[in-house]
């Protein structure tokens, strides 16, 4: 006996499914969030397609608290937006489908910085906003097949970044994980006039 549960709700069409709770078990368990009040359809069907009266199991469907989700909750909220640290990588996660992360981090003119997103479990498909003053970046993907987010800017004025995360997949639970991470480019180098004949003389020494 391998069971697979397949839940679907009737009104907003969402299916979800589980083969295996977790590796090493041949249990299943779907854990999610009603939006509206609606019925759902579940699906249990054994995966090796064995068939037999003794080939029983238990089903228990019940309510579950999602906890309070990753340490920098509650930030739903502008209001609650947590800070981060220019090079600070904070470990994040969805914990519910309607989760929405928030961090705030102060800019200088003329620095440039990248906000990005980074080890997305499985079922994270993140897609970022961050706002400086007037000016409003977004980013879904890197680059095709890569479902993190990049942004980089460069504010003309002294100020703070406000950056928004949500996961496009709709997908919520404690092991919907990433990383945030704010870093500052290395300021571009000035230029400075290289003497005639300084590249053959190093060569020479
Ligand atoms: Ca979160
Ligand atoms: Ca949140
Ligand atoms: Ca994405």
């Amino acid at each position: 006996m391998d069971t697979q549960i397949t839940v679907e709700t009737q009104t907003s069409g969402r299916i979800y499914e589980n083969d295996d709770e977790q590796a090493g078990t041949l249990r299943s368990r779907v854990l999610f969030q009603a939006q509206i009040t609606e019925m759902v359809v579940v699906t249990i069907e054994n995966v090796r397609e064995l068939y037999d009266e003794h080939l029983t199991y238990n089903v228990y469907a019940g309510e579950y608290d999602p906890g309070p989700g990753d340490d920098y909750e509650p930030d739903d909220d502008p209001a609650q937006a947590a800070p981060i640290g220019i090079g600070e990588s904070q470990n994040r996660s969805f914990h519910v489908d309607t989760d929405v992360d928030r961090a705030y981090f102060p800019v200088k003119s003329g620095h440039r910085y990248t906000v990005q997103t980074a080890n997305l479990a499985h079922g994270v498909d993140t897609v970022m906003t961050v706002e400086v003053g007037s000016d409003h970046y977004e980013s879904d993907d890197v680059e095709a097949g890569n479902l993190a987010s990049l942004i980089g800017l460069e504010p003309t004025g002294d100020g703070t970044a406000y950056v928004m995360i949500y996961n496009k997949t709709g997908w919520g639970g404690d092991d919907k994980t990433y990383v945030l991470r704010v870093t500052e480019a290395a300021a571009t180098p000035t230029p400075s006039p290289m003497p005639r004949g300084a590249g053959r003389s190093l060569r020479a020494g």
